[in-house]
């Protein structure tokens, strides 16, 4: 039997599901290869903090551009919607904008629309025939949703999307600190168990 401790976590994770690579890393997203990363945006796709702010900077004025392009189209992204632009000047092949749910206790729609944001973006990879896209942790930063809890709906919502047939075959969460790697690879864990 196989067994991870809390000393595990230099250790990458990784399951397979069913034709699928599924991990859990450590690092900085804006530094990924994989032919789409995910932003978490908020609804103006004008930029901001966090993982958005990173993204933007390492990425250049054209995502900005391409952004603006979007809104003036279609105007703001509802929260659970996504769309995808340039990299601009990172190695990965796109970005896809994704809103996820500011935290207000978890009775206003919060976990759907988590699983929506995750969701959608998965779609969108698979209909512009990507094979690999990597994710931050969606709406755990500024908009204060629960790590434990938006970890399960973040992982559950990917292993079943995985689990049909789709153009997908890589799916890597790019966590930026410790307590949060730590929440995805228990819960990535608990839910795969020895399955991989
Ligand atoms: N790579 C990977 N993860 C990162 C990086 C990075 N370079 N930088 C931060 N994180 P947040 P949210 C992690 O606040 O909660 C923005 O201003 C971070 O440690 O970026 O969805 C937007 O414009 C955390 O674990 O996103 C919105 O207004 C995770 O990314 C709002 O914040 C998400 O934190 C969205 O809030």
């Amino acid at each position: 039997m196989t067994e991870r401790g809390v000393n595990d976590m230099t250790d990458n994770l990784t399951y397979t599901v069913k034709q699928a690579k599924l991990s859990v890393v450590q690092g900085d997203i804006t530094h990924q290869a994989t032919d789409a990363i995910v932003n978490a945006a908020n609804s103006g796709l004008m930029g901001g903090g966090g993982v958005d702010g990173a993204i933007h900077h390492a990425g250049g004025p054209a995502i900005l551009e391409e952004c603006k392009q979007i809104v003036a189209r279609q105007g703001r992204l509802p929260a659970g919607q996504a769309v995808i632009t340039t990299a601009g000047n990172m190695k990965a092949g796109h970005v896809i904008h994704t809103v996820g749910p500011i935290w207000h206790g978890g009775s206003q729609g919060e976990p759907e629309l988590l699983a929506s944001a995750y969701r959608e973006s998965l779609k969108l990879a698979a209909e512009s025939n990507l094979s690999s896209i990597s994710f931050p942790s969606i709406s755990t930063g500024a908009y204060g949703y629960p790590v434990d809890k938006a970890a399960r709906i973040a992982l559950k919502t990917v292993v079943s999307f995985l689990s049909k047939t789709t153009s997908i075959k890589e799916v890597i969460f790019v966590l930026f600190d410790n307590r949060t790697l730590e929440a995805y690879a228990d819960t990535l864990w608990d839910i795969m168990g020895e399955k991989g």
